[in-house]
Parts: C-alpha cells; sequence; structure tokens
C-alpha cells in the first residue's frame, strides 16, 4: 500500500471551536478547549493516520487583534501554521457568521482570507456549531457570501460538539493526500511533548473556573514532572507547577479564600492527568506574580509561547 499524507492548516477567529474540531477529528483531546477566547496559544499538531494516509492537523491560535506582545507572537503562530499545507481549513461560526447581505465579515476573517489568498493555499470552508442554529435557511445565506469572497474547494456545515458533518470532513480532507511516505508513527497523535500537555491541562482548568481578564493572564511553568513507585509499589505521577499571573490581585483571586479556588484548580487537573497517563498523580501549585508578563518577550520564551 503506498503511503499518502497531507498537512492542513485550521484557521479561524478565537472561540470558533477550532481545537474542538480537531481533537473531534482524533477522537482524542489534544488541545485544550474553553469558552473563552484565545485558548490556543501555539501551533499544535494532532495526527490522523489511518490506512495508508495520514492527515496532519496544524490547530492554531484564533487569529485577532493584537493588544500585546503575546498576541503578536499568537498571530504569528497562524502565519507559520499556514506555510507549506496543502490546504487551509477556515473555521467558522453559524451563529456569529454573516447574515445580511450589506454586513462587512469580522475583520479577523476577512484577514484570513486574504493571507489565504496571498499565499494561494487550497481552502475549505468549515462553518461550526451548526447545533446552535435555529433557522437552517440562514446557512445558505452563509454559504453565498463566503463563497462569492473565496474558491473554497469544499463546504461543509458540522458541529464540533455532537460530531454531525465530522466525517463528511475528514473524507474531503482526504481528498488532498499526496504519495508520501508518513511523517510520523502511526502511533503518534499530537508533536506536543507531555510536559506541555500536562501544564495545558492545568491552563485549561484555570480559563474554565476564573472569569475576566485573570485566565487571559495566566502561564503554567511545569518544574517538576516524574514517575516514581510509591513505598506500596505504586507508580504514580508527580506534578508540580508554579502558575504565572500579572497582578497580585490576579493572585488573590487564584489562589481564593484559604486557597479554595487553587486547590479546586489542582483537584480538577488532577482528574484529567490521571486519566492520561492512567496512573494515580499527584499535583501541587504555587502561584507568582510576573508583571505584565505578555509584554516580555523573554518571559514569553521562557514559557515556550514564542
Ligand atoms: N454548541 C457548540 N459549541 C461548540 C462547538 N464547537 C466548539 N464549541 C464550543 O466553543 C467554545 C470554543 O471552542 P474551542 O475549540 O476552544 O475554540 P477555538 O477556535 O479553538 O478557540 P481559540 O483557541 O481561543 O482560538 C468551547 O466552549 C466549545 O465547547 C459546536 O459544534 N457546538
Ligand atoms: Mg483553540
Amino acid at each position: 500500500m503506498k503511503q499518502k499524507s497531507a498537512f492542513i492548516a485550521i484557521i479561524g477567529r478565537p472561540n470558533v471551536g477550532k481545537s474542538s474540531l480537531m481533537n473531534n477529528m482524533l477522537g482524542q483531546k489534544v488541545a485544550i478547549v474553553s469558552n473563552k477566547p484565545q485558548t490556543t496559544r501555539t501551533r499544535i499538531m494532532g495526527i490522523y493516520t489511518r490506512e495508508e494516509t495520514q492527515l496532519v492537523f496544524i490547530d492554531t491560535p484564533g487569529f485577532h487583534k493584537p493588544r500585546n506582545e503575546l498576541d503578536r507572537n499568537m498571530n504569528k503562530a497562524v502565519g507559520e501554521g499556514m506555510a507549506d499545507v496543502d490546504a487551509a481549513a477556515l473555521v467558522i461560526e453559524a451563529v456569529t457568521a454573516f447574515k445580511s447581505d450589506g454586513e462587512e465579515l469580522p475583520p479577523a476573517e476577512a484577514e484570513l482570507i486574504a493571507e489565504i489568498k496571498r499565499r494561494r493555499l487550497r481552502p475549505i470552508l468549515v462553518i461550526n456549531k451548526i447545533d446552535l442554529l435555529a433557522k437552517k435557511e440562514d446557512l445558505l445565506k452563509i454559504i453565498t457570501k463566503y463563497t462569492s469572497l473565496l474558491d473554497f474547494e469544499a463546504v461543509v456545515p458540522l458541529s464540533a460538539k455532537t460530531g454531525d458533518g465530522v466525517e463528511r470532513l475528514i473524507g474531503e480532507l482526504k481528498r488532498f493526500a499526496k504519495e508520501a511516505p508518513h511523517y510520523f508513527p502511526a502511533e503518534d497523535i499530537t508533536d506536543q511533548p507531555e510536559k506541555v500537555m500536562v501544564a495545558e491541562m492545568i491552563r485549561e482548568k484555570m480559563l474554565r473556573i476564573l472569569d475576566k481578564e485573570v485566565p487571559h493572564g495566566i502561564a503554567v511553568d511545569l518544574e517538576r514532572f516524574v514517575e516514581r513507585d510509591t513505598a506500596s509499589g505504586e507508580l504514580i505521577v508527580e506534578v508540580e507547577a508554579t502558575v504565572i499571573c500579572e497582578k497580585d490581585s490576579h493572585k488573590g483571586i487564584i489562589i481564593g479564600k484559604g486557597g479554595a479556588t487553587l486547590k479546586r484548580i489542582g483537584m480538577m487537573a488532577r482528574k484529567d492527568i490521571e486519566e492520561f497517563f492512567g496512573i494515580r498523580a499527584n499535583v501541587k501549585l504555587w502561584v507568582k506574580v510576573k508583571e505584565d508578563w505578555r509584554n516580555r518577550q523573554g518571559l514569553i520564551h521562557t514559557f515556550g509561547l514564542d
């Protein structure tokens, strides 16, 4: 059997469901997901191998107007994610997409469409969250508008949440696979090291529990990540991490009354880590303030976000 491969960039505005879609296609959670925009901060590969075909998905941060140095790094990661791909899946949200003829596209989406044209990428339009669409006739309006702006090779309405339409998308993406050896072993599912995945699991819990600006100003610095045998001979994984935040007031919020919030975050993260590794985990978290770290390239680099 001759091997076939394709690299597919998953791009779009923040919060449209890019990471949810990649996870659903992989059948496994590789990228963290939250209801807050700018959840994904770096390029994350998801590897899908079935028989002779390997699709390498590149999940990217939501493209948005930058407000700090971290945002600029994130937008840069989108551009890098679009380099040398065989196709670009532009993900939009059915509910917030264009509805009436006079309405403009969100600026970030217009920019991405321009970038797809400039790079001469082969585009696919993914209309996500159709489970939330009350009026099905809106779908037709969305398709008419977007296909008038770009010559999409396929248009796939789907729900990354219910899985409705996801198989059809995979079928469309497989058409981009060219004869080439697989880049990754069949058992690989992501390029992220385990250490990064653990730090991300912790950050995800903070995005879920904390509000407003607080979770956006957080980075997780994993200081210890080891497997060891306990006295009773049981294998456990030990995780110690420092949660970096931007202000003293944020630190107070993250820790919570009597440490309750931080404890809750640690417990939720422990559950995920235990499920992921299939063994018991100990999770210890500390909180540290690094003022305005999102504008300090050195710290951004330290946290692996460039
Ligand atoms: N109802 C519904 N919600 C969805 C669907 N897909 C994603 N979501 C939700 O939309 C929110 C954003 O999902 P993400 O996958 O984190 O979105 P993203 O595009 O990766 O976001 P960024 O990483 O911030 O750019 C989460 O709350 C998801 O649960 C869908 O098909 N239907
Ligand atoms: Mg994401």
